[in-house]
């Protein structure tokens, strides 16, 4: 049994959000590479294979690594039928995914998990955390919100309605109150209250790198102060619509912090899923979790192989 078949069953039970998130996705990556399959001989696939990689937001170098994977698996083989072709694509970006090892997210072994959540203003931080919140209250966790983001007009406001609305522990800043202050109010708060779980939202200023790299480390510094080894997650949120500009904020918040994860965001909108390949390959972060839609369950832990039959499995055939 082919790759694709084998995920095809994992996927059929759980593709609800996946089939959302990336639909789009797969109509500029899976049914063109389809089309081309089915229609091209074997030999000029190749080109168009990376032509429509780097459509697919994919970028250069990356499109480059996954066909030069393909043609080596493809070997001197010029007569394969559109199934081979697809499980060898298939094949092919599992193999770049998997030359770098995602890690797993950090829980604490005793006491909170700090989670601190970071990215550009609008990226989407707050909703996500409130969705993440709703997931670990789901799962019967104890959550606390730490509301840093003191810059932006409305933005404690915000979290605060979602702490109301999931009925959610929450310290909240004061506007233009420095952001590591209220860390150091909210992670004291977590003494009395036992959270197992704590998001911190934060603002994201990146018009001068050295002021956010200087920001960011005194809000790492004061948190380790308060709760050693935290904090235990650093995730970058990332606009998934901004395509290969997302692959540059991911590149530029991992040179000036020690990021573990992305959370993908607005999947709902756009094509540009190809992108997540590309963050992997260029600097090794994995994403954890994708968003697709302004709905508090619009939230999914990400799982490669399901992400890859999403963008190349044949979505009209049976799932
Ligand atoms: N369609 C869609 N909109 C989203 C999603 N996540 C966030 N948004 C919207 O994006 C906007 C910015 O989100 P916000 O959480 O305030 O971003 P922040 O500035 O990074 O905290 C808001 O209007 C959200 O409703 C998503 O998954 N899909
Ligand atoms: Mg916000």
């Amino acid at each position: 049994m082919g790759l694709l078949d084998s995920i095809k069953n994992l996927f059929k039970k759980k593709s609800e959000s996946y089939i959302s998130g990336f639909t789009r996705t797969n109509d500029v990556i899976g049914k063109k590479i389809r089309f081309k399959a089915r229609n091209i001989d074997s030999k000029s696939f190749t080109e168009d294979l990376m032509v429509t990689l780097i459509e697919a937001d994919i970028g250069y170098k990356t499109s480059q690594k996954i066909v030069d994977i393909f043609v080596k698996k493809a070997g001197k083989n010029s007569d394969l039928d559109e199934k081979q072709i697809m499980d060898l694509v298939a094949d092919s970006l599992r193999e770049l995914y998997v030359s770098k090892d995602d890690g797993n997210i950090v829980y604490a072994q005793n006491g909170p998990t700090v989670n601190l959540i970071v990215g550009v203003n609008g990226s989407g931080k707050t909703t996500s955390i409130a969705k993440l919140a709703n997931r670990y209250i789901n799962e019967g966790k104890k959550v606390l919100l730490i509301a840093a983001d003191t810059f932006r007009a409305g933005a404690i406001e915000q979290l605060n309605n979602w702490a109301k609305r999931l009925n959610c522990d929450i310290v909240l800043g004061k506007e233009g109150q420095d952001p590591s202050s209220v860390l150091v109010d909210g992670l004291r708060k977590a003494k009395e209250l036992n959270p197992d779980i704590i998001l911190c939202d934060t603002a994201g200023r990146l018009q001068n790198k050295q002021n956010l790299m200087n920001e960011l480390e005194k809000m790492k510094r004061v948190i380790g102060r308060e709760i050693e080894n935290a904090p235990h997650n650093t995730w970058l949120v990332l606009d998934a619509n901004t395509g290969q500009n997302g692959l540059s904020q991911a590149a530029i918040f991992k040179e000036i912090t020690n990021l573990n994860g992305i959370i993908l965001t607005k999947m709902d909108g756009t094509s540009k899923g190809g992108i997540i390949l590309a963050i992997k390959d260029e600097t090794g972060i994995p994403v954890r979790y994708f968003t697709s839609g302004e709905n508090i369950e619009a939230i999914e832990e990400f799982d490669f192989e399901m992400y890859l039959y999403s963008i190349i499995g044949d979505l009209s055939n049976g799932s």
